[in-house]
């Protein structure tokens, strides 16, 4: 069903009304018709512009730690909290996830921000000299 509130935006498609289609759309006679001035036509079928937004949904990655038996805990929780923006509490809820289960999901982005936090990660277990490692999957 086409409604008023579709008719808004900025890609451009162009359809066709009829009187019936205008009414439905609560149109008055010359609205919605094309370069005629607003007078409508005997017909009173016209032509209006209608948007459809052509947006895409960003591809998400899921941010994954994972089991070394060397980085300390503590590290761990600390770039949760700093790099992922965890609560201490959460923080540490994943980071026993992790130690116990072998991997843990840190959270899911979109590409470019879950490439930059990996690469946070491993750029600080690395000054740090861990070994811990993370990695991202598509979701
Ligand atoms: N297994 C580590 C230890 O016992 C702790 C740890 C947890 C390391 C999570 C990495 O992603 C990790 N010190």
């Amino acid at each position: 069903m086409l409604r008023r509130c579709d008719l808004d935006s900025q890609a451009m498609s162009t359809i066709h009304l009829n009187a019936e289609m205008k009414r439905a759309l609560r149109l008055g006679p010359g609205e919605g018709d094309k370069d005629r001035g607003g007078g409508g036509s005997k017909s009173d079928t016209g032509t209006i512009t209608k948007t459809k937004p052509k947006t895409k949904r960003p591809s998400l990655y899921r941010v994954l730690l994972l089991n070394d038996d060397y980085t300390p805990m503590e590290f761990v929780v600390l770039v949760l909290q700093d790099v992922f923006n965890k609560t201490r509490e959460d923080a540490m809820h994943i980071m026993l996830h992790v130690h116990n289960q072998g991997v843990g999901e840190c959270g899911i982005y979109p590409f470019e921000v879950a490439e930059t936090k990996v690469t946070r990660v491993m750029d600080t277990a690395r000054k740090n000299q861990h070994p811990l490692q993370c990695v991202m999957e598509k979701q």
